[in-house]
């Protein structure tokens, strides 16, 4: 079953030449020896719990790991697994990097003492890709965005020794193009027990829906691409094959997994035959109609993220979060939990717009609509995004350390920032309260979102305003 790509937007860049890819396979038929590659998934400080205990398998690097290995040899370090990066980088003649902003900083530091050691340091991710100028200074090349549409050229320029200081592909490449993933990489790693066990897919790249604060339209655009049908479900049975069961658990990477309506509902129904579990980031958008949580629940979706944000209308506009109709949150809650979907719900504090009101609407949202999983981040404009451009002015500060969503940001107008952090820890206390939690959870499988739970009633506890300062 094939479900053709003409609906994709894609951006109006000129064809790469296949010349290059000529030059390279003479260079890898020519090469005496292989060159060796150290890629490396640093951690970050981050004292909150993104980075901690069990970790998601990097599919960022181990793309990155899957493409490179074809023509070198790979060394993988993943930092988060307790995985130490060498001293001494004599070993190997290139080092690449993967950062977001909140390890950005240690992949500085990892560039840093490569480049004084003479390496080839290339970093690429989601920071250098918003950053170039700033990351130029710790490597020798950035890669823009995805290393699949230059990854070509880059590898010839490797070859040669003649490496460019950016690496910006002039066209975004099909996803039918995307190597199948080789988790060999991640699952070798001497901690890999700390991976979760839910495998990391992709479906689809890209959301159009554009809300401000996000980095993906800054660097997708308006593009929306998907693999073919059959490649994702392969993919699927490879890992049943591999793990030699039925019920594998997967989790999707993509930004908004049912921006095409049709592709999501025919993959569903084909996830539905397969029998596996799910999970995914998704826009609320068509959620409120029932028979789209009928599927999802059949389909083995046992949990949806969704980004609600906020509970005021005027701040969902305000960063165009078109995808959020305020008046379907309930419905789309409801439609969920009638099929067995659990919801990670996000929702953002520190908006222009918030007062002391907002936490207490938002946290009867939640205890009423028996939210499973809420999670609470104050508001972060990223680098590059255009919420970055209008707030610069009044940020706080510039430490990318800080960039994790639990650190204050900038004051509000409505409200103090002692008064915004004090509502903000007490709102997280309240809901991961045992009462609480019982009152949101009881009756609902016992599965890891309970585990969840309790690590969450523990990790508030102990929380204070100091955290986010
Ligand atoms: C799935 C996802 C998650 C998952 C899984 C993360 C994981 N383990 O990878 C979960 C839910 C755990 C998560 C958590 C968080 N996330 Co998140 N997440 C995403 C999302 C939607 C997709 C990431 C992904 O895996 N894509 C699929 C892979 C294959 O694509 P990729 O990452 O773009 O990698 C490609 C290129 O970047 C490039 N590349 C990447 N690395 C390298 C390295 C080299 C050397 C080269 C050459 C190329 C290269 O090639 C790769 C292959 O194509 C992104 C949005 C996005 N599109 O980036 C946000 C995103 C990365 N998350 C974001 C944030 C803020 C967070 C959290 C802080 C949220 C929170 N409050 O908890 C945490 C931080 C976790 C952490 N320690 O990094 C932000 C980061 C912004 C920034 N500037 O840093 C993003 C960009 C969303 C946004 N708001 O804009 N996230
Ligand atoms: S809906 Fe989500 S992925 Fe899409 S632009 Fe908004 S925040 Fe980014």
């Amino acid at each position: 079953m094939q479900i053709s790509q003409s609906n994709t937007v894609v951006s109006p860049f000129v064809t790469s030449s296949d010349a290059s890819e000529e030059v390279l396979s003479q260079l890898a038929r020519e090469q005496k020896s292989r060159k060796k590659w150290l890629l490396v998934q640093p951690v970050s400080t981050t004292s909150m719990m993104v980075d901690s205990g069990t970790v998601s398998m990097p599919l960022n690097l181990i793309m990155v790991a899957t493409m490179v290995g074809k023509l070198f040899d790979v060394t993988f370090i993943d930092e988060r697994l307790g995985d130490k990066v060498p001293e001494d980088f004599s070993g190997f003649d290139v080092v690449a990097v993967t950062s977001r902003t909140l390890n950005a900083s240690m992949a500085y530091r990892i560039g840093d003492a490569a480049l004084r050691q003479g390496k080839i340091v290339i970093l690429g991710g989601v920071h250098p890709t918003m950053l170039s100028d700033e990351a130029s200074q710790h490597c020798t090349s950035v890669v823009y965005g995805e290393i699949e549409s230059i990854w070509t050229e880059l590898a010839v320029d490797v070859l040669k020794g003649t490496m460019q200081r950016v690496y910006r592909a002039k066209e975004l490449k099909p996803m039918s193009t995307m190597l199948h993933p080789d988790f060999s990489y991640a699952l070798a790693a001497k901690n890999a027990k700390k991976y979760s066990t839910r495998i990391p897919i992709l479906a689809t790249k890209g959301c159009p829906v554009g809300c401000n604060f996000c980095t993906t339209p800054t660097i997708y655009g308006k593009n929306y691409r998907y693999r073919e049908l059959d490649l994702v479900l392969d993919e699927m049975r490879y890992h049943q094959k591999r793990l030699n069961k039925e019920r594998v658990n997967f989790s999707f990477m993509d930004d908004n997994i049912s921006f095409r309506p049709k592709y999501f509902m025919t993959l569903l129904e084909e996830m539905a035959k397969l029998g596996v579990h799910w999970n995914a980031n998704i826009s609320m958008n068509f959620l409120d109609k029932p028979e789209v949580a009928e599927l999802a629940g059949r389909s083995g979706c046992d949990l949806l993220s969704i980004g609600f944000e906020s509970l005021n209308p005027e701040t969902l506009k305000s960063v165009q979060k078109g995808s959020n109709r305020l008046g379907s949150y309930e419905t789309v809650v409801s439609n969920l939990h009638n099929n067995g979907v659990a919801i990670q719900g996000y929702f953002m504090f520190g908006f222009d717009n918030d007062t002391e009101e907002s936490f207490q609407l938002t946290y009867d949202f939640i205890m009423k609509n028996r939210i499973e999983f809420p999670v609470f981040s104050l508001v972060t404009p990223f680098p590059g995004t255009p919420y970055f451009d209008e707030m610069k002015p009044r940020m706080r500060h510039f430490d990318w350390d800080k960039y994790d969503t639990y650190h204050y940001m900038f004051e509000p107008n409505k409200m103090a920032g002692d008064k915004l952090l004090q509502n903000f820890v007490k709102l997280q206390q309240e809901v991961y309260k045992g009462g609480a939690i019982l009152k949101r959870m009881k009756g609902k499988p016992m599965n890891w979102i309970w585990l969840a739970n309790y690590a969450m009633n523990r990790f508030t506890h102990k929380l204070t305003t100091d955290y986010y300062y």
